[in-house]
């Protein structure tokens, strides 16, 4: 340990580099842990990154993501690749219960020396990736792993950061689903760049896959050139006696032909698109007069998010001696329009109601935090919470966006 100096320090392990599996394992252990020298680790990972194909699987509880990750590591291990797994709050593995190692996990590939299979508990983020997940995927990545698979299960927020994390997004959907779960669909059909109707031995599987390109055909018509979504019918139960798998080569042959189409390391693009999108927010609240003369001030911007700050001045106040609802619309409306416009396309605002929950006086600094809730072509919709110091919500927000497909720049 004497021989690691701060410069040593900035460099990955040379065995992670090598794909080495000790290393490998502490290194996503110091990760995990939230080492000191973690943020470091990951720092000096990114010259190594982008070189495997992340396929991110997600889909509802039990609708057999697990049993298909590992029908996809035989498929894969027989084309010679090296895989790594990252399953995060994995409820119920293939084999085996949560007491079991990793690698008995996944049943007979999960102890293949070519395979490296770690979970990950999505620690007090709700239905979400763990926020360790992409520092994991890095490791693997530049550990020269071929292929990351990163399974979770779908539940809103997750759904749209495996959108961030992974290359090529693969929606597992078991047959016979009911009126409830159609609506939801449409979500899924937005991030799906695959959609697998998994269990096909069971019956309803043609129904369910037919909805599904249906619903397909409705969306607004891909530009040419742009990736088709397919819906491939797959059978993977692993279970001894269940009926012999189905589908897999064709899902494995979509799934690298997706790669080619749309490159690997889209996280490290989405990086770039981020901080852009910060960059933009921050420099359009600096140039906006109404802004400065209310005495706003932008704190944080990203990809369709914003977070703007005010100081409650006497000339906020209204007759009743607290803070007037128009000065808090004011900050609301500037969370929104800068969180509208972020994506670097000009959004006009086309329509906005706010609810009031508390009153606030002079001094008191308020903070108002946009996020978009949804975006098509043409319209986009943003809620904004306003909240006090301590947290309390004093007001909420949600606002329309039209797009009219001019660009800010
Ligand atoms: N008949 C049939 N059953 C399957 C198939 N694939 C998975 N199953 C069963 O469906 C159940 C759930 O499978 P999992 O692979 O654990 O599903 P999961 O989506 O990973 O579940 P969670 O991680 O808990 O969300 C298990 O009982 C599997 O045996 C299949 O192709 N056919
Ligand atoms: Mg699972």
């Amino acid at each position: 340990m004497s021989g690691h100096g701060p410069a040593t320090d900035a460099l990955p392990p040379a065995g992670l580099l090598r794909g080495e599996r000790r290393a490998v394992a502490r290194a996503i252990s110091r990760i995990e842990q939230g080492a000191p020298d973690a943020a470091a680790l990951t720092a000096a990972l990114v010259p190594h990154l982008g070189r495997a194909h992340v396929i991110g699987i997600t889909g509802a509880p039990g609708a057999g993501k697990s049993t298909l990750v590992h029908a996809l590591l035989g498929e894969l291990l027989a084309r010679g690749q090296r895989i790594g797994v990252v399953a995060v709050d994995p409820s119920s593995p293939v084999t085996g219960g949560a007491v079991l190692g990793d690698r008995v996990r996944m049943g007979e590939h999960g102890a293949h020396p070519q395979v490296f299979i770690r979970s990950v508990a999505s620690r007090g983020h709700p239905g979400g990736l763990s926020p360790t997940t992409r520092a994991i995927v890095d490791v693997l990545d530049a550990a020269g792993f071929d292929t990351v698979i990163v399974e979770t299960v779908g539940a809103g927020q997750s759904e749209v950061e495996i959108l961030r994390v992974a290359d090529t997004r693969i929606v597992v959907c078991p047959p016979g689903l009911g009126d409830e779960v159609q609506a939801s669909k449409a979500g899924i059909l937005e991030i799906a760049d695959l959609l697998v109707v998994s269990k096909a031995d069971l019956p309803g599987a043609e129904a369910t896959a037919r909805d599904l390109r249906e619903m397909l055909q409705l969306r607004t018509k891909p530009p040419a050139g742009a990736w088709k979504v397919p819906v491939l019918s797959v059978s993977a139960g692993a279970a001894p006696g269940r009926a012999a798998h189905q589908g897999l080569a064709a899902l494995v042959e979509a799934t690298l032909e997706h790669a080619r189409h749309a490159g690997h390391g889209r996280r490290l693009h989405a990086d770039a698109r981020t901080a852009a999108a910060s960059a933009r927010v921050l420099r359009l609240a600096a140039s906006d007069p109404f802004v400065a003369a209310n005495g706003i001030t932008c704190v944080r911007g990203g990809p369709g998010q914003a977070e703007v700050r005010m100081t409650l001045r006497p000339d906020h106040l209204n007759f009743n001696g607290t803070c007037h609802g128009g000065a808090i619309f004011t900050l609301a409306d500037t969370a929104f329009g800068l969180a509208a416009n972020s994506h670097g396309a000009v959004a006009a605002g086309i329509d906005a109601h706010i609810t009031y929950q508390q009153a606030v006086g002079a001094g008191e600094t308020l903070s108002a935090q946009a996020r978009e809730v949804s975006r098509s072509r043409r319209l986009a919709v943003y809620r904004v919470d306003v909240t006090r110091e301590d947290g309390r919500v004093v007001s909420s927000f949600t606002g329309t966006v039209y797009l009219n497909g001019e660009q800010h720049e």
